[in-house]
């Protein structure tokens, strides 16, 4: 089984990264391209997870190399979850991404991370309300701390696909 990490560029993906794997990480090249990525592996109720910090992405509609591998990425491997990093601060382009994500029918999670910044800021984001809306776990996290890592991983088994159309009512219903 597979975490992909994605999100926007500078949202705190390797932050978590690091603090969701080990030592035993590999970074190299994608193949055929000069586009870095970093695996590694952690283990949650005792099953092992091959954890990637893929490269960031605006949209699934790859504008450049980087963000060619990272759907590439999405695509090879069997029915991941995928862990969409979120900057709180900047959360509407965040969820735009994680909604293109769901639309494929991926398994998806949220962090919210910089959630520091987002309180520094005093913006009041009703986590539960999201949740609830969404259907996926969202936790906020501040990866640079390591605060929300623990709920973050305690939540990867009840990562979830989303009913879009449901969804849809929902929001234009609130
Ligand atoms: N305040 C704050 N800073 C953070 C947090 N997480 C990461 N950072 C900082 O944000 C910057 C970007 O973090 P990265 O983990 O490199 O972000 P990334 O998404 O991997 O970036 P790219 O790989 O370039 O797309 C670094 O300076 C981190 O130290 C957080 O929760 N709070
Ligand atoms: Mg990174």
């Amino acid at each position: 089984m597979a975490i992909l990490l994605m999100g926007h560029p500078n949202v705190g993906k390797s932050a978590v990264f690091n603090r969701l794997t080990g030592a035993n990480i590999t970074e190299s090249n994608y193949p055929g391209t000069t586009v870095d990525f970093t695996e590694g592996y952690t283990y949650i109720d005792g099953k092992e997870y091959k954890v990637i910090d893929v490269p960031g992405t605006f949209s699934t509609d790859p504008k450049d190399e980087a963000e060619k591998v990272a759907l590439d990425i999405l695509a090879e491997h069997e029915d991941p979850i995928v862990l969409v990093v979120i900057d709180s601060t900047k959360i509407e382009r965040g969820l735009y991404l994680a909604f293109e994500i769901m639309e494929r029918g991926y398994k998806v999670m949220i962090a919210l991370n910089m959630w520091d910044d987002a309180e520094k800021h005093d913006l009041s984001i009703d986590v539960d309300q999201l949740e609830e809306i969404l259907g996926v776990p969202v936790v906020p996290t501040v990866a640079i701390s390591g605060k929300g890592i623990s709920t973050l991983v305690e939540n990867v088994p009840t990562a979830s696909r989303v009913d879009i159309e449901r969804l849809r009512e929902k929001i234009t219903s609130l």
